[in-house]
């Protein structure tokens, strides 16, 4: 178990491709903190949607947090639950547009693997737009199952459309322009 004293250190993927995107990063960090705690914040990126062929989807924002808790792994995973309805998160089929979305990706070094739960996150590794801002925070971290640090497995991903735009302090002007004024709210 991975403790610091406050709770487990946890790995928390961000993204938004629908409405006020910034704002509902900036929401769900500010959201993430009340937990417990937040240790870092990766920078955020513009995304291509990754494994959506059969439909137009607007382009996603990502980024990842270190958040600490004394929340049970379920117990997070319900609040972040409440972070997304809270942000208008409406659920009809997998991997739609969506306001907002909060994966658990790392829970310390815990695995656990449910239907509801899984962890690793089980599609993680695969997806440049959550090893790229992850590398940034965690470059040397080992992702348990894949056995891998963090910075080799994002090294070995092939290009999947991904740009980093600035932190989340200094990108809302940039980013605002295009998701309000060509993307549905
Ligand atoms: N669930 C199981 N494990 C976890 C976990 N570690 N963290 C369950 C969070 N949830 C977990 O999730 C579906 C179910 O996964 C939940 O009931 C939960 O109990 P969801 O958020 O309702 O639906 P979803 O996100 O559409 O499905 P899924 O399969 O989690 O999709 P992913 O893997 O999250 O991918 N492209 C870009 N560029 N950026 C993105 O952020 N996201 C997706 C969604 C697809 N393409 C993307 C992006
Ligand atoms: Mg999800």
């Amino acid at each position: 178990m991975v403790d610091n004293g406050r709770g487990t250190v946890a790995y928390i993927g961000i993204g938004s491709n629908l409405g006020d995107r910034i704002a509902h990063l900036r929401d769900a960090i500010k959201a993430v903190k009340q937990l417990g705690g937040l240790l870092s914040v990766s920078s955020v990126y513009e995304t291509e949607p990754f494994g959506v062929e059969d439909e137009e989807q607007p382009m996603y924002l990502n980024m990842v947090v270190t958040a600490c808790t004394e929340l049970k792994p379920w117990q997070l995973l319900d609040e972040l639950v409440k972070i997304e309805l809270a942000n208008g998160r409406v659920r009809h089929h997998r991997n739609e547009s969506r306001t907002l979305d909060l994966d658990i990706l790392l829970y310390g070094d815990e695995v656990i693997e449910l239907t509801e739960l899984e962890v690793p996150h089980p599609r993680m590794h695969q997806r440049e737009f959550v090893m790229v801002p992850l590398a940034e925070i965690a470059p040397d971290l080992v992702v348990p199952k894949v056995n891998l640090s963090v910075s080799e497995i994002a090294q070995g991903l092939p290009n999947q459309g991904i740009r980093r735009v600035g932190s989340i302090d200094g990108v809302a002007e940039q980013v605002q322009v295009t998701s309000l004024a060509s993307r549905p709210v």
